[in-house]
């Protein structure tokens, strides 16, 4: 059966892979498995019929058959789990794999998040210069930690997983702030996701969302 996922009809990000359908589209993209994509205004996520798939009001969402999820991550595991390609068979490596997972998501992902909404909307607040850089130093220990356990590695526990594919996603959060060059192996590590057939062609089908014009994928 063919998953339907939901998507910004106007990302803010004018289609530059940050909104979070892309995790969902790498994943769909990387074990082969088709979709559709289901636009909505910023008005429609909010009303009662995208409630009752996303409680918060959010994309993505993703429905296959009587099964409605929301959570970029539970989508990205349920994807994983169903399909070869994104976890190990190995038990051990494969719980590795989950751990990577929720690391991206619960530790790493919210000093980023929390920089980007405190740069987009508190800029003008008097306490901004000296909370700005309170934020940096817990997002650079994380990174620096992150950093130092990549290592020379290509990704994070042997071969590729959905703890990478999540991870790099979540690294991709910092476009722009010049943040992720500090880390020359996090910086490598990010291209090396960004090189995979499977995110390019996610990447094309989200630009073309904005742009209007077809991707090639
Ligand atoms: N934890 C959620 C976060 C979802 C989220 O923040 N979605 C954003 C797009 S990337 C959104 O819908 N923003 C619009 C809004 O919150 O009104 C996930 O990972 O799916």
């Amino acid at each position: 059966m063919t998953p339907t996922i939901t998507a910004f009809e106007r990302s803010p990000d004018r289609g530059r892979g940050l909104a979070r359908d892309m995790r969902v589209r790498w994943a769909l993209e990387e074990v082969g498995q088709p979709y559709e994509v289901r636009l909505l205004s910023f008005s429609e996520m909010k009303e009662p019929a995208h409630r009752v798939l996303h409680p918060f009001g959010q994309i993505p969402t993703y429905e296959e058959g009587d099964l409605a999820l929301f959570e970029s991550g539970a989508i990205v595991f349920h994807i994983a789990e169903r399909h070869s390609g994104l976890l190990p068979d190995d038990a051990g490596a494969r719980a590795r794999a989950i751990t990577w997972m929720f690391a991206a998501l619960n530790t790493i992902e919210p000093p980023i998040v929390d920089r980007e909404i405190t740069t987009r909307e508190e800029h003008a607040k008097t306490w901004y210069a000296q909370r700005l850089p309170v934020l940096e130093d817990r997002l650079r220990l994380r990174l620096g930690e992150l950093s130092g356990r990549l290592g020379d590695a290509a990704w994070l526990d042997g071969a590729f997983s959905a703890g990478d594919l999540l991870m790099v996603t979540v690294l991709r959060g910092l476009s722009g702030s010049g943040i992720l060059q500090e880390y020359s192996n996090l910086s490598a590590y990010v291209a090396r996701g960004e090189a995979r057939p499977a995110y390019k062609r996610a990447f094309d089908a989200q630009l073309a969302v904005f742009t209007g014009k077809p991707s090639n994928g």
